[in-house]
């Protein structure tokens, strides 16, 4: 057993032990508490629910050299919510070079960023015993950018099932937030596992997010799961960015013919209605595909295809959007 994986086992028992498994099952009890009471409300409910949310809540504290945090969320899974992920942090450098990008996989459950980025292999520990991110770099519309990242997929083997419940979870999120070396980070940009269960409540109350990235297909934002991943990061008051679009536009893989599945501009209608930004439209295309699947997000491998010109601009308007970082 590696020494990280004595850290995580000794971090789930002292976690038993400690005050701090308070923090995700307040937040649990608060979701209960809403579920049961959402049937009937008036003012009276509403204020208390108010007040169980925040007492559930957690004092939450910065990761350690950390500026701004930039979470990516989808309300269902297989969005192209780890793509985006990887390529927004990767157009984040090309977009200043001058910034330093982290990239962090709190998707326990189905961690994609080792394959997506092309990385394995054990963190090692530094001095003070916290993990060190993997490090890799490319150029980015001919800049040479770097992003180190930090993965479950790092500290377990890739043949084994991942399979957690409730507090080796929370333990496991606990260390990828805080047993992690990052050094100077301006964005760190945080690929969430899809919905919006007991990790994005934990991460969301654990830390302070710039913001949140939502990525949605159009059918997606018709069923409104987008805007349940919305709503969730306004109840724990994380400003939400905007919406990133997948697949906005299908290409008939028969009749070559393109159709915007809501039409033109049916998605910006929806996105409307569900009071959200729309950052950017990222096409469905085969490139995008290929290039994550052999560890060579477009942004590195083809920074001046179109494909990586969506993702520069997401990331242009992810910037425009975020909060000058305090201090
Ligand atoms: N715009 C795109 N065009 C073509 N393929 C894409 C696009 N975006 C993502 N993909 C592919 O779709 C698959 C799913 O994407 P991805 O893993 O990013 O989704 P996810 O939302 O992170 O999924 P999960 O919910 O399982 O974490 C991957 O094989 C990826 O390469
Ligand atoms: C984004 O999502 C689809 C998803 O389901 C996925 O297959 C595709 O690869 C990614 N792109 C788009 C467009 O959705
Ligand atoms: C709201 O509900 C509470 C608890 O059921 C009740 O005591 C109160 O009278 C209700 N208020 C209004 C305005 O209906
Ligand atoms: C970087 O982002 C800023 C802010 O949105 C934008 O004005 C600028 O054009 C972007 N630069 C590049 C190279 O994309
Ligand atoms: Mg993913």
């Amino acid at each position: 057993m590696g020494s990280w994986q004595r850290l995580l086992l000794f971090g789930g028992v002292s976690l038993r032990g400690a005050g701090g498994a308070c923090a995700p099952l307040g937040g649990r009890r608060a979701l209960v508490c809403r579920r049961q009471l959402s049937g009937s409300e008036n003012e009276t409910l509403k204020q208390r629910r108010t007040q169980v949310m925040s007492r559930g809540l957690p004092k939450q504290k910065p990761i350690e050299g950390v500026k701004q945090v930039i979470v990516v969320a989808s309300g269902k899974g297989g969005v192209g919510k780890s793509t985006t992920a990887v390529n927004l942090a990767l157009a984040l450098a090309a977009n200043d070079s001058s910034k330093a990008i982290g990239l962090l996989d709190v998707d326990v459950y189905g961690p994609s960023i080792p394959k997506m980025m092309n990385l394995k292999g054990s963190p090692e520990l530094s001095q003070s015993n916290l993990m060190r991110p993997l490090l890799n770099y490319g150029v980015a519309c001919c800049i040479l950018v770097y992003c180190c990242s930090m993965s479950m997929g790092f500290l377990v083997e890739e043949t084994a099932p991942v399979v957690w419940r409730g507090l080796m979870v929370m333990s496991a999120i606990e260390k990828l937030l805080r047993q992690v070396d990052w050094g100077q980070l301006d964005y760190l940009v945080v690929d969430m596992p899809p919905g919006t269960g007991d990790v994005q409540l934990s991460v969301s109350q654990n830390i302070p997010i710039s913001g949140a990235v939502i990525v949605s297909t159009p059918q997606d934002i018709a069923l409104m799961d987008a805007h349940k991943g919305a709503e969730m990061f306004r109840k724990v008051h994380v400003p939400v960015l905007g919406l990133v679009q997948n697949m906005s536009v299908f290409q008939c893989p028969k009749c070559k013919h393109k159709t915007h599945i809501f039409g033109a501009d049916g998605a910006r209608k929806l996105a409307q209605i569900l009071d959200l930004d729309i950052l950017g439209d990222i096409p469905l295309h085969l490139n995008i595909r290929e290039a994550s699947d052999i560890g060579q997000p477009i942004v590195f491998s083809q920074p001046e295809s179109d494909e990586a010109r969506a993702y520069l601009r997401v990331a242009a308007e992810v910037v425009r959007r975020l909060p000058p970082p305090a201090q």
